[in-house]
């Protein structure tokens, strides 16, 4: 398999493995595993525009509220959670 996994697509790969002995005739076996792809923070947030503005007096000392802007990341929690 050369393909990138990616947590935020596929929580969980079945695959199958297969032993065979070297016996003549050869004998075989097959058994299924899950794997458990964990998350990693592979994604960065990205704002959702990409341009805010706002005004604020000069000389102003008032905490005051100037844009609201609002950025989303790719990953799920906690990874994935914007402050
Ligand atoms: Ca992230
Ligand atoms: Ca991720």
């Amino acid at each position: 398999m050369n393909q990138r996994i990616d947590y935020e697509e596929t929580q969980i790969i079945v695959i199958t493995v297969k032993a065979t002995d070297s016996g003549a005739p050869s004998k075989s076996t097959t058994q299924q595993f899950l794997i458990n792809v964990v998350n990693i923070n592979d994604n960065s947030p990205i704002f959702e525009h990409p341009y805010y503005e706002g005004e604020m007096n000069e000389n102003d000392t008032n905490v005051q509220v100037i844009t609201t802007v609002k950025a989303i990341d790719l990953d799920r929690a906690p990874y994935g959670d914007v402050k």
